[in-house]
């Protein structure tokens, strides 16, 4: 075991003030999710949004045939939970794209063993590890019935990161028996009545139903259209009702700092946005979904206030399509 390396690893990570992390035996991962996944096709859980061929879904190890290690790591991301009355932007959006943030961290950390000679892959985010999991199974939090890992130090206000190694450490982790009970929520079921789609209280299999889901699709429902109620992009309520967030510590990543223009969104300017406007947005974690959804989700918003667009804001055949049905929706 590399014990002087891993601890070299650790301080690294806490210079970085990253203070919420652990270890997992790659081998264990690659067990667990054979056994989980077999169980979840056989019950019929496997949603459109994932590889249903077992073989294939865990097929993310062979990445790096002689793994031996995955370190996870949780980024806090939240500076305040001030929420904008006139349309607000998910608190996970307002900083720098945490896919580059993450990354750009992790790769600090991976050099390391690159260094010793071994082998390191970063993820955030964009890959086909089951990261919640991981950082449940390696102790860096707990999942609740809101589905999100919760972490002691920042509640569940964290994005996960992993490093995959072939390097051989030391490590501390658990199974997934006991994952259903979510003890961690003792006798709390505020998120369970709090979901706007009421898709909390089971396996999550609904994803399509998730807000967060909605607000980033391209095409959504006149019911969808409905339940936006101020939701520019992502969904927090399972979140903020959380007590479990109250009274958490605060990030101190300088690049998950707010945003003015996403914490005090402007929804004329947004709607009207050119491609030159956007490239402010883009950098942020709500960019990647293109501008269009952007302008059609403050649309949304600016009639559901009771407000009628510019023409010349409805520049695209798509936004004149959700713009024709806003008004009969509103009866403006
Ligand atoms: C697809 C996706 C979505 C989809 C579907 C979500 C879903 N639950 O499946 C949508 C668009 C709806 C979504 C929404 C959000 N997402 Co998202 N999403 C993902 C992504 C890319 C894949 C998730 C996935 O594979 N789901 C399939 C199911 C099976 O897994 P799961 O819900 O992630 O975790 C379950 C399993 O671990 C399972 N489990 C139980 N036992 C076992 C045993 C084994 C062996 C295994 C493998 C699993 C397992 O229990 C967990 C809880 O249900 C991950 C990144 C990643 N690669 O993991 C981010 C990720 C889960 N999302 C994240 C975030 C921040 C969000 C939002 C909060 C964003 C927002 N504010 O709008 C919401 C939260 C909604 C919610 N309550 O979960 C973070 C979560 C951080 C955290 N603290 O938990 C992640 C990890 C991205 C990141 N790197 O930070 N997301
Ligand atoms: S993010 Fe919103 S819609 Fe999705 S599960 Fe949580 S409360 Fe429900
Ligand atoms: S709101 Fe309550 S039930 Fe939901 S995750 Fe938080 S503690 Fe658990």
């Amino acid at each position: 075991m590399n014990d002087g390396l891993k601890k070299k690893i650790e301080e690294k990570l806490y210079d970085l003030g990253l203070n919420t992390f652990g270890f997992m035996k790659a081998e264990n991962l690659k067990k667990a999710s054979y056994d989980y996944f077999s169980k979840r096709k056989e019950r019929d859980l496997m949603t459109s949004f994932e590889e249903t061929d077992v073989e294939k879904k865990v097929a993310f190890l062979g990445e790096m045939p002689g793994a031996k290690t995955i370190l996870s790591v949780a980024f806090p991301y939240v500076y305040d939970t001030y929420i904008h009355s006139k349309g607000y932007f998910s608190l996970y959006t307002l900083g720098q794209d945490y896919h580059v943030v993450v990354k750009r961290y992790l790769e600090e950390v991976a050099e390391i063993l690159r260094e010793q000679g071994y082998e390191a892959k970063v993820y955030a985010d964009n890959n086909g590890l089951p990261e919640r999991y991981i950082a449940q199974a390696s102790f860096v939090g707990d999942i609740g019935r809101n589905h999100m890992l919760i972490t002691k130090n920042y509640g569940s206000y964290v994005f996960l990161g992993e490093i995959l190694t072939d390097c051989p450490m030391e490590t501390r982790e658990r199974g997934y028996d006991h994952l259903e009970s979510h003890e961690i929520c003792g006798s709390c079921s505020n998120c369970i009545k709090a979901c706007p789609t009421s898709i909390l209280g089971t396996e999550f299999t609904q994803t399509k139903k998730c807000m967060s889901y909605i607000t980033q699709s391209k095409e959504v429902t006149d019911e969808e259209l409905l339940l936006f109620k101020g939701r520019l992009f992502g969904c927090d309520t399972c979140q903020r009702t959380c007590p479990l967030n109250k009274g958490v510590a605060t990030s101190t990543i300088q690049a998950f700092e707010p945003k003015g223009f996403m914490k005090y969104p402007d929804l004329k300017a947004l709607a009207s946005l050119t491609n030159a406007g956007f490239l402010p947005y883009k950098a942020t974690s709500s960019g990647w979904r293109g501008k269009k959804l952007l302008q059609r989700n403050a649309l949304i918003e600016l009639m559901r206030r009771g407000e009628r667009p510019e023409k010349a804001w409805i520049s695209t055949e798509y936004l004149a399509r959700y713009y024709h049905r806003l008004e009969n929706l509103f009866n403006l």
